[in-house]
């Protein structure tokens, strides 16, 4: 018996990942917030749109509310890395000994407060370079190809069924023994670029012309790495950086678009949990913590929460 995708958080993300398995026949079920919601999306005809440059693709797939008590084997999260916890913890008990339960959150520090809340459950951690954002309600446009890489630090074995769902449903992917290397790589990365993008107001081609800004905090997150004993996910990460600058010089960053739109950034997954790991190994960054105060005063000074 197929293992049905219970996916927490119908966003961008959650319907990217919800339309594609559910088009490749695979069981979906949307974990919807309650019943009001669930009462819209009955409403709406209980279907997902997907718009790619190919065209739309309407997909009808099945949805519960948090307080439905059917058993969970397997279960995608794909709220904000600030809404994570809180959202497990309301389905916690109706998991199965042995759940997969995939994390998508952008930064760290969400996916342990997660783990500790479900120690029966085996939580895959992912790190995903897709971008998708949703056009309406229950609609959402598939706007980046890219990359997810997933893992799990306390196991190495590759859930095989799980892997070769992901294949079926053509969702590119690869198992790493590496998973925290990547999620620090890529929270270096965000850190260096995102923050900066936001301050300045600015594309993320237009950090070029603030190549001491960007050397300084690459030169601090290298060493930040290096000290919380993560040196491949320090390994070369200016030229990275000014790579990745380069390659989607005429995008905002996702950080720029959610100050832009009013919406709450995952700063304390991202810069919060840079500090509070540099003060944790008593190393100093203090071109990052000024950072991180300039932003949060930033978001403050908009209304937004600076947490
Ligand atoms: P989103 O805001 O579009 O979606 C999150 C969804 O979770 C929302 O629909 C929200 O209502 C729902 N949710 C929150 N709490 C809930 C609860 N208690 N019960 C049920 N639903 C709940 O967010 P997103 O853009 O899909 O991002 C999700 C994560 O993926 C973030 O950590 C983000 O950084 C990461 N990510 C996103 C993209 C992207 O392109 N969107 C790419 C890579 C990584
Ligand atoms: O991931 C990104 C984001 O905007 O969140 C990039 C493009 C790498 C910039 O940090």
């Amino acid at each position: 018996m197929m293992k049905t995708w219970h996916i927490l958080g119908a966003g961008s993300l959650g319907t990217l990942w919800a339309t594609r398995l559910a088009r490749a026949g695979l069981p979906v079920c949307l974990i919807l917030r309650d019943q009001a919601r669930l009462a819209q999306y009955r409403n709406h005809g209980s279907h997902l749109t997907l718009v790619t440059q190919e065209g739309c693709e309407r997909l009808s797939i099945d949805a519960r509310t948090l307080d439905d008590h059917a058993p969970i084997e397997r279960l995608l999260v794909a709220c904000k890395a600030y809404d994570a916890e809180q959202a497990v913890a309301q389905l916690a008990s109706h998991l199965v000994p042995g759940a997969q339960v995939i994390l998508l959150q952008n930064g760290l520090g969400s996916q342990e407060a997660v783990a500790a809340r479900i120690p029966e459950a085996r939580c895959i951690f992912a790190s995903s370079t897709e971008g998708a954002f949703r056009e309406a309600d229950w609609q959402v446009r598939f706007a980046g190809h890219g990359f997810t890489w997933l893992g799990d630090a306390a196991d190495p074995a590759p859930p095989s069924a799980l892997l070769e769902e992901l294949h079926c449903a053509g969702i590119p992917h690869q198992w790493t023994p590496d998973i925290l290397t990547r999620l620090w790589r890529k929270l270096a990365l965000n850190c260096a670029i995102n923050p900066l993008t936001v301050l300045h107001s600015c594309r993320n081609g237009d950090l070029l012309q603030h190549p001491c800004e960007v050397a300084t905090l690459c030169d601090e997150l290298t060493g930040l790495l290096q000290c919380c004993g993560q040196p491949a996910a320090a390994s070369d990460l200016h030229e990275e950086v000014l790579r990745v600058i380069r390659a989607t010089a005429a995008n905002f960053s996702s950080m720029y678009q959610d100050v832009a739109h009013g919406r709450r950034t995952e700063i304390s997954y991202l810069l919060g949990y840079a500090c509070a790991a540099a003060q944790r190994h008593q190393y100093a960054l203090p071109h990052l913590q000024q950072l991180h105060r300039r932003l949060a005063q930033h978001l403050a000074s908009k209304g937004l929460r600076s947490d």
